[in-house]
């Protein structure tokens, strides 16, 4: 006979400002999960290892200038590269945890005076909706405190200010708050705490399209 397909994995979302422990807890994430016997992967966006991704990589850095919709389309076309391995990988059964996702995308161009939310949205709208967001929340005073700040493009209050203000705009009931101005260890917890909690409720059904 003819073994069912294995349960697909969770796509699971890790967003917030500069600073505010993204890459620590996912990475965290990734190693509870697998070390429980769950398969999962980790994925960042901006991805900077691709022929996009250096575009976009030198943009932060200073080293070209783009239009704000160029560079917009850019991340955009840097998740929308990954959507074949990001589908794979939940179809066989592991999960995916990623450092900043479409919310960024629509965040921070937003938060330039040229681009509107709506407009922002239409570039990434129809990829996998995550089965959670988990937001780390922190002030940004207290973030700007944490390690060099201010030397990529995009790393100043007054920004990262509008920044929050959109992400803000983008919630729903998939979003989760995270008080990210505790210990690394207790952020750690209570991410675990939510991520247990969405692996037994979710139906783990089709992948829905965000935005759609
Ligand atoms: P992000 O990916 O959101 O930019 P990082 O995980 O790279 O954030 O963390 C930024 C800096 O803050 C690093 O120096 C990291 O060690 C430190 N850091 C992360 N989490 C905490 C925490 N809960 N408390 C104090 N410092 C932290
Ligand atoms: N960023 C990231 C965007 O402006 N749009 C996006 O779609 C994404 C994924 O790039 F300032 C911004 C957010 C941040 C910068 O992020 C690089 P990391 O997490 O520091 O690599």
């Amino acid at each position: 006979s003819v073994a069912a397909p294995p349960r697909r994995g969770a796509l699971i979302v890790i967003e917030g400002c500069d600073r505010t422990g993204k890459t620590t807890q996912a990475m965290k994430l990734v190693e509870y999960l697998n070390g429980s016997d769950r398969k999962a992967i980790f994925m960042r966006f901006p991805d900077r290892t691709t022929p996009i991704g250096c575009l976009i990589d030198s943009y932060l850095s200073r080293g070209v200038n783009l239009e704000d919709q160029v560079i917009h389309l850019l991340f955009s076309a840097n998740r929308w590269e990954s959507h074949p391995k990001i589908i794979s990988t939940l179809k066989s059964g592991a999960s995916v945890i990623i450092d900043r996702y479409a919310f960024s995308g629509v965040a921070f161009s937003a938060a330039k005076e040229s681009l509107g939310l709506q407009w922002c949205k239409g570039s990434d709208a129809g990829l996998p909706k995550p089965d959670v967001v988990l937001f780390l929340d922190l002030p940004l005073e207290q973030a700007a405190t944490r390690g060099e700040y201010g030397s990529e493009r995009y790393e100043e209050l007054k920004f990262q200010q509008r920044v929050y203000k959109n992400y803000m705009a983008l919630r729903d009931d998939t979003w989760k708050m995270i008080d990210a101005s505790k210990s690394i260890e207790e952020v750690q917890r209570s991410m675990e705490a939510e991520v247990e909690r969405v692996m037994k409720e979710s139906k783990f059904g089709p992948l829905p399209g965000l935005w759609w």
